[in-house]
């Protein structure tokens, strides 16, 4: 990887276009808004950027790349939420603040693999 493992840079272990939606925050409910979101999932942090092909150019420079949103995966759950949706291949995230979030792709496997490797990570955090 990027990181050479130095235990100073986090390890980047996934990123790609998902569709995302906010539905707590705190614990309470929110309206939900689909929207494509660049997902960058490095150490222990998911992060939320926007879709690079809806936005500026400018805005999508390196050392501009500052995330919409983040998420601490520690003690986050994730769960399989096909019936919070309309929409197939959806999780539901829930971070220890009672954040919630869905994240879709129209792409059985690509959704697939999102959930193991947040889960590996949530589980490896756990055993800390
Ligand atoms: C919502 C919008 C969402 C939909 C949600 C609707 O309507 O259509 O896409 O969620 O369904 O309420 P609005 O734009 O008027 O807020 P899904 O696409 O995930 O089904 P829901 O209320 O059953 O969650």
């Amino acid at each position: 990887s990027s990181s050479d493992s130095d235990g100073l840079t986090p390890e980047l272990e996934k990123a790609g276009l998902l569709n995302k939606t906010k539905i707590a925050e705190g614990g309470r409910k929110l309206r939900k808004n689909w929207n494509p979101s660049w997902v960058v999932l490095v150490g222990n942090s998911l992060m939320f950027f926007k879709d690079p092909k809806t936005q500026n150019t400018d805005s999508w420079k390196p050392g501009n790349s500052c995330p919409e949103s983040s998420v601490d995966l520690r003690g986050a759950q994730l769960q399989w939420a096909n019936e919070l949706s309309s929409k197939k291949n959806v999780f539901k995230l829930r971070t220890v603040t009672g954040n919630e979030f869905l994240l879709q792709s129209d792409t059985e496997s690509v959704i697939r693999e999102w959930y193991s490797t947040i889960q590996k990570v949530i589980d490896k955090l756990d055993k800390e």
